[in-house]
C-alpha cells in the first residue's frame, strides 16, 4: 500500500520519482533524535512530555490582552481535499423539527446532524502511529502488532488527547521574514530560517512550546481557491529541521500548508518520502499539526510584535485513530 494520499499519487508526480535512497544524513538524524525509552517503555504521548506544570502556568500567563484566534478551517463539503480516500466532510441531519417526546407541546423539537470525514481531512493532529519505517514506531513498537484494522492498539491519538494538547504557543513567521506573502511552492525552510526569525520576532523558543510555522501557503486554499495547488508540492519544513525541534525540546510543530514539511519530488518519490513525518513523529515521538489557518494570527503577532500566546488544541479522544481534526484556538 503507498504511504501517500491520492493526490500524491498523481501520474505527473510519478514521473518525478527518483527513488533515491534515504535522505543524505536521515539515519545518522534518526539515532541522534530518538527519544524511545526517554519517558519511559510505556511512554505513547512522546515530546508532549516536555509539557509540565510550569509550561502550562506560563502558558497561561501567556493571555493578556483577551484576544482569541480560531486557527481551524471549516469542516463542511468545501474543504480543501481532492482524494478519493481523503474526501472533504459531509454532514447530514438525522433529525429535522422532531418532536422533543411525546409529551412535549406541538413547536418543541430538536435536530441531529451525523459527520462522515476521514480524520485526516482537515486542520488535525497527526497521531504517533500515523507514520513508521523499518517496522517500527515510536517508542520501538512493532507495526506489525499496532497498526490494525480497528486503529492503532498503541500510539493512538486518543493518547495525545488525553490529557489534551496545550501549552504556550510560538508563531515563526517564515513568509514574513523573506517579506513575502507566500513561501514559493519549492521552498524548504532551514534550522538557519527559523533561528532568523526568532531572532527578528524577539522570541526565544523553549522547552514545550508548541511551534506553529507560518508560510503562507493556506492563502492557495482559502484566498485563491486552488486546491490543486494547496494539496501538492508546497513550501514547509526541511527534514534536517527535526534537530532543531530536538534542541528546543518542542512539544510538537504545527503549520499552515498540509504536511508541515516540503513536499517536493524529493520528500515525496523517494525511498523514505515524508523524511520530517518519520524523524519526527516514529523517532521524536513529536506530534505535528497541519492545515492550521495562521493568517489572521500572524497578522496580528506581526501588528503587536508578540508571537507567543496560549495555544489549545487537545485532539478527539478517537480510540485508536491515526489522527484527529482539531479547531485549536490561541489567546494573546
Ligand atoms: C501523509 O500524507 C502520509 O501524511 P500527512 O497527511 O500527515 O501529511
Amino acid at each position: 500500500m503507498d504511504i501517500l494520499p491520492d493526490h500524491l499519487t498523481l501520474p505527473k508526480l510519478m514521473q518525478n520519482r527518483r527513488f533515491s535512497m534515504r535522505p543524505v544524513n536521515f539515519d545518522h538524524l534518526a539515532d541522534k533524535l530518538r527519544n524511545w525509552g526517554r519517558w519511559g517503555e510505556a511512554d505513547q504521548r512522546g515530546a508532549l512530555n516536555h509539557i509540565g506544570p510550569e509550561t502550562l502556568r506560563n502558558a497561561a500567563a501567556e493571555v493578556r490582552h483577551g484576544k482569541l484566534f480560531n486557527l481551524g478551517l471549516r469542516f463542511d463539503r468545501n474543504g480543501p481535499q481532492l482524494g478519493r480516500k481523503r474526501f472533504n466532510p459531509m454532514v447530514y441531519a438525522t433529525d429535522l423539527f422532531t418532536q422533543m417526546g411525546p409529551g412535549a407541546a406541538p413547536g418543541v423539537c430538536f435536530s441531529d446532524d451525523v459527520i462522515h470525514m476521514p480524520l485526516q481531512c482537515s486542520t488535525q493532529w497527526d497521531a504517533l502511529g500515523h507514520v513508521h519505517y523499518d517496522g517500527q514506531l515510536y517508542n520501538g513498537c512493532n507495526a506489525r502488532e499496532c497498526i490494525t484494522e480497528n486503529g492503532a492498539l498503541k500510539m493512538g491519538i486518543n493518547h495525545l488527547a488525553a490529557p489534551g494538547i496545550v501549552s504556550r504557543g510560538v508563531l515563526v513567521d517564515v513568509a514574513r521574514l523573506k517579506r513575502l506573502e507566500r513561501l514559493p511552492l519549492d521552498y524548504a525552510i532551514t534550522a538557519d530560517d527559523l533561528n532568523a526569525a526568532c531572532e527578528k520576532q524577539g522570541i526565544s523558543v523553549g522547552t514545550g512550546d508548541i511551534l506553529l510555522v507560518h508560510t503562507g501557503h493556506m492563502l492557495r486554499f482559502t484566498a485563491d481557491g486552488d486546491r490543486d495547488s494547496f494539496m501538492g508540492m508546497q513550501p514547509g519544513l526541511s527534514y534536517t529541521c527535526a534537530e532543531w525541534a530536538y534542541e528546543k525540546s518542542l512539544a510538537a510543530i504545527a503549520a499552515d500548508n498540509m504536511a508541515v514539511e516540503i513536499l517536493d519530488a524529493e520528500s515525496t518519490g523517494s525511498e523514505m518520502p515524508l523524511p520530517f513525518h518519520m524523524l519526527a513523529l516514529r523517532d521524536m515521538g513529536l506530534p505535528l499539526g497541519e492545515m492550521f489557518n495562521l493568517e489572521a494570527l500572524a497578522a496580528d503577532c506581526a501588528a503587536d510584535g508578540r508571537y507567543s500566546f496560549l495555544l489549545a488544541a487537545p485532539p478527539l479522544e478517537v480510540t485508536g485513530g491515526f489522527g484527529s481534526p482539531v479547531n485549536p484556538q490561541a489567546l494573546k
